[in-house]
């Protein structure tokens, strides 16, 4: 049996970014009975940066509300959050013990943020963010990772330290692979089609979140930026804005890039983004619909939460008892 497994933040509100590079993804894996899926609300690595407790055991529900609203089947994977699980910073601390500090020097999300907020107002936490995701995904065997391309350079680290550890001790972990579907693993800003669609990012327009209205979400698609010339061609490199406004097109509609070129040919862009507004409209309202009806229902998120953390431990308390006996831990 495969297994799969990824997870993302409750650090903000969740976009169509997060939703085409990840959850769109799990949601059609999902289908295939032969394996076993684990989708965790990974709130160990939001607190790497502050958050707001309130906001943050809030956000850790919303998260779990948009999973079940997208199409994550609560009997066919299961769903929990890193925190219930103490096994996560356990295995992340031995794992912590293997992993060379050169090789999370190298991490360019490390340096991006680091630089960002500025050395003083960085933490550990943060430098060691990395080693806590590669116990996620090493806890469960995991086969696959399917997450957006800013993580890959974590799932090559993950491979790193499980080489290092079945070497070093025994071979007890399996080396997973990331899962990407290039054309959508970067999904880019609405504002500024050369930077990623990002939770952080603070001018509104720049991303739709999969709890937009109607209107907003086409005010959104109407004030996205374009590029010079009026053509609708997939070009990332001469014509960054309009070819991720077509991978977005592609991603919600089911056309392909070459049909979506060919028919928009000698079109306008506003043709073009009306008709883009209306796709997103339509596959956006009943996640957000169902999404509204399940945030009011607490009592069968939680419950659900702690089942899929009973699971979920079952599985990754067997790899600690491994881990255990393998370095030599406890008596
Ligand atoms: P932050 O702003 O805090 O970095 P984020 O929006 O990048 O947040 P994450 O929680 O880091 O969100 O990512 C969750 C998942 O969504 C990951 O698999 C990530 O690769 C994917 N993802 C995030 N942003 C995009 C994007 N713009 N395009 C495609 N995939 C994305
Ligand atoms: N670092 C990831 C979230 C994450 C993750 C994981 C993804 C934490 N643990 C394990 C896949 C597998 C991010 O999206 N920022």
């Amino acid at each position: 049996m495969k297994a799969i497994f990824s997870g993302i933040q409750p650090s903000g509100d969740l976009h169509i970014g997060n939703y085409i590079g990840a959850i769109q993804q799990w949601v059609s894996l999902q289908n295939q009975e032969s394996h076993r899926f684990i989708f965790s609300i990974v709130d160990l690595h939001a607190i790497t940066v502050y958050q707001d407790p309130e906001i943050l055991s809030k956000r850790t529900l919303e998260v779990t509300a948009i999973y079940l609203a997208s199409g994550i089947d609560p009997k066919k994977s299961i769903i929990f959050v890193q925190s219930d699980n103490p096994d996560h910073t356990y295995c992340a601390w031995v794992l912590n013990c293997v992993t060379n500090f050169g090789w999370l020097t190298r991490m360019t999300q490390f340096k991006d943020k680091s630089l960002k907020q500025g050395r003083a107002n960085t933490s550990a936490g943060l430098f060691n963010y990395p080693v806590l995701m590669a116990a996620d995904i090493l806890l469960y065997d995991t086969d696959l990772v399917p997450v957006g391309e800013d993580q890959i350079q974590h799932v090559e680290l993950t491979r790193d330290i499980a080489k290092k550890f079945n070497q070093v001790y025994k071979p007890i972990f399996k080396v997973p692979e990331a899962l990407i579907d290039k054309k959508s693993a970067r999904i880019m800003s609405l504002q500024n089609p050369l930077s990623k669609m990002s939770k952080s990012e603070v001018d509104p327009k720049a991303k739709i979140n999969l709890t937009d209205s109607d209107s907003e979400i086409v005010e959104k698609i109407r004030k996205a930026v374009t590029d010079s010339g009026n053509e609708i061609i997939y070009d990332p490199k001469a014509k960054p804005a309009i070819s991720n406004l077509l991978v977005i097109f592609s991603k919600f509609s089911g056309r392909s890039i070459s049909d979506l070129q060919d028919y928009y040919k000698g079109k306008k862009y506003s043709e073009f983004k009306e008709d883009l507004a209306e796709v997103v409209v339509e596959n956006i309202r009943p996640i957000r619909e169902r999404y509204f009806e399940l945030i009011d229902n607490k009592d069968y998120l939680i419950d659900l939460l702690k089942k899929g953390a009973e699971k979920a431990f079952e599985i990754s308390h067997k790899k600690v008892l491994e881990i255990n006996s393998a370095v030599g831990l406890g008596i």
